[in-house]
C-alpha cells in the first residue's frame, strides 16, 4: 500500500493534465483532471483515509475513471494510465510549469530548444539561460518574452519562500504521524506538540515535540529513524534532534527526564517574545528561567516544574493560555489575575455557515451534501442550530424571476424540516434543532449585494462576502464593504480580509471606519474555522473585541467533513482574546433567534 498524501496526488494528475496538453489532448479530459487536482488538494481529509474506506468518489471531480486510477495508485504506487500519458514527457517540463506564466505548451518548447531534460535544478538552469540571453533567440520567443521568463521565475521563488510555512491544519497532521511513531516506543513516557503548534498559530514553521523518558538514547535513535527523514540535521546534543523530512519541513524534539517536564513544556512553548518578557519579570525577582526550571539567583537553589501551572505560580502569575503567549499583555494581565476566560470548542451551539447541495444554481462552488446528512451530523454534536447559507445563484444563468422562484423553493423545502419533522431533535435539550434559511451574497465591486430585492423577503438572514476582484483600493473596498453590509437582511460579514493563507493577501480597507460601522449597525464579523482562511486573522479578532463588536465564528463547509474544522475557528478565536460573549453562535436558540431574525 502506498501513503499518497492530497498534495502528492493532486501533483500527479496536474502532470496528467500537463502531458495531455502537450499532446493537444480533449479539453474536457484535461479540465477533468485540473478540477479533480484542485478538489483534492483542498479536501481536508487525506484521501487514503476515504480510499480505505471505499469512498473516494465523495471528493468532488473524482469520477469512475480517476477513482479506478488511483485505487492502483494506493494499491502499488503507480498507474498504468497515468504512465502511459505522461512518460512521453522529459521530467523537467513538469517543474517549468509550476511556474505562473509558463503553460505546458511554452514548457514543453523550451525544454526540447534549451535541452534541459532532467528535472534536476531545470527551473535554476531556464534561468541561467535567460540571464545568458539564450531563451531570446529560440524562434518566437524574442528579448521580451526572455524578461518575462526571468521576472516570472524570480516571482516564483519569492513566494515559494513565503509559502514554507505550513497551515495549522497540515502541522497537526504532519506532528500527529511523527508523536503516533514516538509513542510506540514504550520508553515514550509522554510526547507533546509544543512551539507555534501548541499557540495554534495560523502558520506553522517548524514543528516542535519534547517527549520525557528515562531513556534519552533510545527515544532519539528511534526519533532520527523516522521512516520519512530526509536528513538528520542535528542528534543528540544535550538532548535535542532535529531532522528534515522529505517533504521539506523539520521536526524539533527535546527530551526530558521526568520531573522537569513543565518548564520544559513553558519553555519550547514560546512564543519568544513572550519568553523573553518573562525572563526580565523573574530577573526583577533575582530568578533565572531555563527548560531545567527556575533557579534563585541569591540562594543558587533550583527548583524543577513537572507542570506548567506550577511554573507560571512560583511567578506570582496565573498560568496563561498557550494561544496568548505571544507578549501581547498576557503577562500583565496575569499579574493583575484579570486573564480573559478564552471561549472553548463545547461552548459552540450552531454553525451559522454552512452550504448544503441543494440546487441553487449557485454563482460559486456548492456544497456536495445532503442537508438531510448535514443535519444529522448537528444532531449528533448537540448543536440547537444551523444556517444553511449556499451560494447566491447566479445571475449570469438567471433572471430575477427564476432566481426569486428558487429562493422561494429554498424557503418551502426548509420549513417543513424545521415545523414538522421530530429527526431533527438535540438528545440533550430535547428541542428540535432549528435551521436558519439564509445565503451567502456577492458584495459586487460597487457595493451592490447580488440578488434580486424582492428575494430577500423570503431569507431569514443573510451572510455577505466579497468573491472577486480583491485588489480595490482601501477606499473604494471600504466604500464597498459598508455598502454592502448596509442591507438589514445582512448580519454577518463572511470571512472578511479574503486572505488564503500562502496564496492571497487580505483586502485593502480602513478597519476602524468598518468597525465602527458594524459597531453602530449590530453586524457581525465571521471567524472562518477553515484551515486555508483563519479569516478573521487574531489582531483584527482583538480589534473587533475592543470596540465591542460582535463575532460568529463558522466553519464554511462544503462537505461533512468540513464540519468538523470548527476547532480551528476556536483556537483562532482564542488568539484574538475571543470570551464565549463576544461569539453569537455560542448564544442559546432564543438569544440568537432575536438577534438574527430582527
Ligand atoms: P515557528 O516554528 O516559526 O512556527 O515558531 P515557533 O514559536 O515554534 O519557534 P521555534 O520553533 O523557533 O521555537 C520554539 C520555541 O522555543 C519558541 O516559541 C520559544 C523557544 N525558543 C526558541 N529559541 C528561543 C530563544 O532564542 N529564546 C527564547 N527565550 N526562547 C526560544
Ligand atoms: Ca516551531
Ligand atoms: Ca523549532
Amino acid at each position: 500500500m502506498s501513503q499518497l498524501t492530497n498534495k502528492e496526488i493532486s501533483e500527479i494528475l496536474r502532470r496528467v493534465a500537463t502531458a495531455l496538453e502537450i499532446k493537444q489532448g480533449n479539453r474536457f479530459r484535461i479540465t477533468a483532471f485540473q478540477k479533480a487536482a484542485d478538489n483534492i488538494e483542498k479536501n481536508p481529509v487525506e484521501l487514503v483515509a476515504l480510499w480505505q474506506k471505499d469512498r473516494l468518489r465523495e471528493v468532488a471531480g473524482v469520477g469512475e475513471s480517476i477513482a479506478k486510477n488511483l485505487d492502483q495508485l494506493f494499491k502499488t504506487g503507480y498507474s498504468k494510465d497515468f504512465d502511459r500519458i505522461t512518460k512521453s514527457v522529459p521530467g523537467a517540463v513538469f517543474f517549468l510549469t509550476t511556474i505562473p506564466g509558463i503553460g505546458p505548451k511554452t514548457a514543453y518548447r523550451l525544454s526540447s530548444e534549451l535541452k534541459i531534460k532532467s528535472p534536476d535544478k531545470a527551473i535554476k538552469k531556464l534561468f541561467l539561460a535567460g540571464k545568458n540571453k539564450k531563451i531570446r533567440k529560440i524562434p518566437g520567443f524574442g528579448e521580451k518574452k526572455e524578461q518575462k521568463i526571468l521576472d516570472d521565475i524570480k516571482a516564483w521563488k519569492q513566494k515559494q519562500k513565503e509559502s514554507q510555512r505550513m497551515t495549522l491544519y497540515e502541522a497537526d497532521q504532519l506532528a500527529g504521524k511523527v508523536i503516533n511513531y514516538l509513542e510506540k516506543l514504550p520508553t515514550v513516557l509522554e510526547a507533546k506538540p509544543l512551539g507555534s503548534l501548541r499557540r495554534r498559530n495560523d502558520t506553522i514553521g517548524d514543528i516542535d515535540i519534547a517527549i520525557k523518558t528515562k531513556q534519552p538514547q533510545e527515544v532519539i535513535d528511534h526519533f532520527t529513524s523516522f521512516p520519512e527523514t530526509k536528513k538528520v540535521l542535528v542528534k543528540g546534543q544535550k538532548g535535542s534532534s532535529r531532522i528534515l523530512l522529505t517533504n521539506q519541513k523539520q521536526v524539533d524534539l527535546r527530551i526530558v527526564p521526568p520531573g522537569k517536564m513543565g518548564s520544559m513544556m513553558q519553555h519550547f512553548t514560546g512564543s519568544k517574545a513572550h519568553n523573553i518578557t518573562l525572563r526580565e519579570l523573574a530577573l526583577k525577582k533575582n530568578l533565572s528561567l531555563s527548560e531545567h526550571g527556575i533557579k534563585n539567583l541569591n540562594t543558587k537553589k533550583a527548583f524543577s516544574f513537572n507542570k506548567e501551572q506550577a511554573f507560571y505560580h512560583f511567578l506570582d502569575l496565573d498560568w496563561i493560555p498557550p494561544e496568548i503567549r505571544e507578549n501581547q499583555g498576557e503577562i500583565e494581565a496575569a499579574q493583575n489575575k484579570n486573564l480573559p476566560k478564552l471561549i472553548n470548542l463545547k461552548d459552540i451551539k450552531g454553525d451559522l455557515h454552512v452550504h448544503s447541495n441543494f440546487p441553487i444554481e449557485s454563482s460559486h462552488d456548492s456544497g456536495q451534501d445532503s442537508s438531510r446528512r448535514i443535519l444529522s451530523w448537528a444532531i449528533r454534536n448537540h448543536y440547537q442550530y444551523l444556517a444553511f447559507t449556499e451560494h447566491n445563484p447566479s445571475k449570469s444563468k438567471h433572471n430575477e424571476k427564476e432566481i426569486i422562484a428558487l429562493i422561494k423553493r429554498k424557503k418551502k423545502w426548509i420549513e417543513p424540516i424545521n415545523y414538522s419533522n421530530t429527526n431533527y431533535k438535540n438528545s440533550r435539550t430535547n428541542k428540535l434543532l432549528f435551521i436558519f434559511n439564509s445565503l451567502e451574497i456577492d458584495i459586487n465591486p460597487s457595493g451592490k449585494l447580488a440578488l434580486p430585492k424582492e428575494a430577500f423577503n423570503y431569507l431569514d438572514f443573510a451572510i455577505a462576502g466579497i468573491h472577486s476582484q480583491f485588489n480595490l483600493s482601501q477606499d473604494a473596498m471600504t466604500k464597498r464593504i459598508i455598502r454592502g453590509l448596509s442591507h438589514p437582511k445582512i448580519k454577518i460579514w463572511a470571512h472578511p480580509t479574503g486572505r488564503m493563507i500562502g496564496k492571497r493577501p487580505s483586502i485593502e480597507a480602513n478597519w476602524d471606519q468598518i468597525f465602527l460601522f458594524c459597531k453602530n449597525n449590530n453586524k457581525t464579523l465571521e471567524i472562518n474555522a477553515s484551515p486555508g482562511r483563519l479569516d478573521l486573522p487574531d489582531f483584527l479578532i482583538r480589534q473587533a473585541i475592543n470596540q465591542k463588536i460582535k463575532l460568529a465564528i463558522n466553519t464554511d463547509s462544503h462537505n461533512l467533513s468540513q464540519l468538523e474544522l470548527m476547532s480551528y475557528g476556536v483556537y483562532q478565536a482564542r488568539r484574538g482574546w475571543a470570551q464565549k460573549g463576544d461569539i453569537i453562535n455560542t448564544w442559546p436558540l432564543d438569544k440568537i433567534k432575536k438577534f438574527l431574525l430582527s
